[in-house]
């Protein structure tokens, strides 16, 4: 039988590898030095996958892939059916935070939002009755309010030394991040004794 990990490359990877080492699960080549997208492990039958943090949910969702590692902003905005979330590793924490330039209050009335967090942040400002455009971004959304592209932004804040050095201030906490263990549901069915001993081990590892 065949089982693939799909991970999330980036700081969760750098995470993630030694848990899943502490699990039994290691690749059997560097994945740092090499380009390939796919490895084995020393496990028979295990391999690792190793994709953007956005496309995690959606391989295991489809069953690409039968296990995922994902933060959980990442979940939230994916929406994330179809999907198990066994299990919390308790890594990459961080907070999902709107923000804006220091000092300035935060306008009535209609406000435009940037983030990279589009589905996140119609939920949050909809469920308080705030009427927002939303702006998608890709990426460096702290220059948005600074270049009056938008009021807020909608942001990973872990230190706050970000938001800081450009001149910004976190406003309101969204929610608290860390990354996520994921399973298919169908896979978790069919599989149930390769994917729920991989579950018990990695929860052994997180401690
Ligand atoms: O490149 P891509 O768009 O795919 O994502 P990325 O470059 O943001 O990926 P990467 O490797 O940074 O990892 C992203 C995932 O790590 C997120 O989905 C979170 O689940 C988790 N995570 C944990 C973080 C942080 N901490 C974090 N600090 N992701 C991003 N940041 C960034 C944040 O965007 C901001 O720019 O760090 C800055 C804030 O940090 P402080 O310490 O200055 O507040
Ligand atoms: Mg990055």
């Amino acid at each position: 039988m065949q089982i693939t990990i799909a991970l999330t490359k980036g700081r969760i990877l750098k995470e993630t590898l030694p848990l899943l080492g502490l699990a039994g699960i290691e690749p059997v080549e560097d994945i740092s030095q090499s380009r390939k997208l796919l490895f084995d492990t020393n496990r028979e039958g295990v391999r690792l996958l190793i994709l953007r943090g956005s496309d995690v949910p959606t391989y295991v969702q489809f069953g690409a892939a039968d296990i995922g590692v994902a933060g959980k902003d990442t979940l939230l905005e994916h929406g994330a059916e179809g999907l198990y979330e066994p299990l919390d590793l308790g890594i990459a924490r961080c907070q999902l935070m709107t923000a804006g330039i220091v000092g300035v209050l935060p306008r009535s009335g209609r406000i435009r939002v940037a983030t990279k967090y589009v589905n996140i942040a119609r939920r949050f400002y909809a469920e308080r009755g705030r009427q927002v455009d939303i702006i998608k971004l890709y990426g460096a959304m702290e220059l948005a309010p600074i270049m009056t592209l938008a009021d807020e932004i909608v942001d990973i804040v872990d230190t706050g030394n970000t938001l800081k050095a450009n001149g910004l201030e976190a406003r309101e906490a969204i929610a608290d991040v860390s990354s996520r263990l994921i399973v298919n549901k169908a896979a978790m069915k069919m599989k149930h004794q390769a994917i729920q001993q991989i579950v018990d081990s990695l929860r052994q590892a997180v401690g």
